[in-house]
């Protein structure tokens, strides 16, 4: 049994979507992210980074002994290891896969997160952010071009459907928020519905919906808890949690 501790953002979806994948038994343990679970002490201990998603396999593939692990990119190679399933481990397909997964991790993710940010939550606070949201807009265009190109003669990132695939997908789905027209990336719309369809990742995003509240929805402490984050800041929040 895996227990994944889990909120219903695109980070999350990665685990879900690929555990749906697998058919592997998993336990949802859900995670308000405003209330600030991410700084209980006991889910430091797990993901010292005070960010979901993290998973415990309590019987891990290589003595069967509980094992945590933080960062959706280190969980979803474990997972592909584990089940065999959407990571191969011959190479040259294996880096294939684990170039478009860094390239989500450090890349999509991330600047996808920031025009999140941006168009989700920034409106909450003070002062002209247009540069900023512009800067992050930008580069995800940029990074939905390169998607574009390269499915322009593959099917999938890596070629068949994997981890990389399932780490991108949720990062697209807010597209119609972020003001992208996704169908000027025609590749990256058929793959976009392509994936989509697939019965696992409509699982995979269902999980834990009645949780979501993305942006205006937030709660003043919510908004507190999450953002202006800082070294202080965090060790105050875990202390209030002891
Ligand atoms: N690099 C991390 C990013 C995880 C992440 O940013 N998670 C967000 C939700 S999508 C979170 O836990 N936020 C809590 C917070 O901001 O305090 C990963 O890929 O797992």
């Amino acid at each position: 049994m895996i227990d994944l501790y889990y909120a219903p953002t695109p980070n999350g979806w990665k685990i879900s979507i690929m555990l749906e994948e697998c058919d592997l038994d998993y336990k949802v343990i859900p995670m308000n992210l405003g209330k600030g679970d991410q700084f209980k002490p006991e889910f430091l201990k797990i993901s010292p980074n005070n960010r979901m998603p993290a998973i415990i396999d309590h019987e891990n593939k290589f003595d069967g002994k509980p094992l945590s692990i933080f960062e959706s990119g280190a969980i979803l190679m474990y997972l592909g290891e584990k089940t065999g399933m959407f990571f191969p481990q011959q190479s040259p397909n294996r880096e294939k896969v684990l170039e478009w997964l860094f390239w989500q991790i450090g890349g999509l993710g991330p600047m996808a997160g920031q025009v999140s940010h941006f168009v989700n939550y920034a409106p909450n606070f003070p002062g002209d952010h247009s540069y900023s949201e512009k800067r992050y807009k930008d580069e995800y265009d940029r990074l939905l071009g390169v998607m574009n190109n390269v499915l322009a003669d593959s099917e999938y990132l890596a070629g068949n459907y994997s981890i990389a695939d399932m780490a991108s997908f949720p990062w697209i789905t807010a597209y119609k928020r972020y003001e992208v027209d996704l169908d000027s990336f025609k590749n990256v719309r058929r793959w976009f519905d392509d994936i989509k369809s697939r019965p696992a990742v409509r699982r995979g995003i269902e999980v834990g919906k009645e949780q979501r509240n993305f942006g205006k929805g937030i709660t003043k402490e919510g908004l507190k808890t999450m953002f202006n984050q800082d070294s202080k800041s965090i060790s105050k929040m875990a202390k209030d949690k002891e």
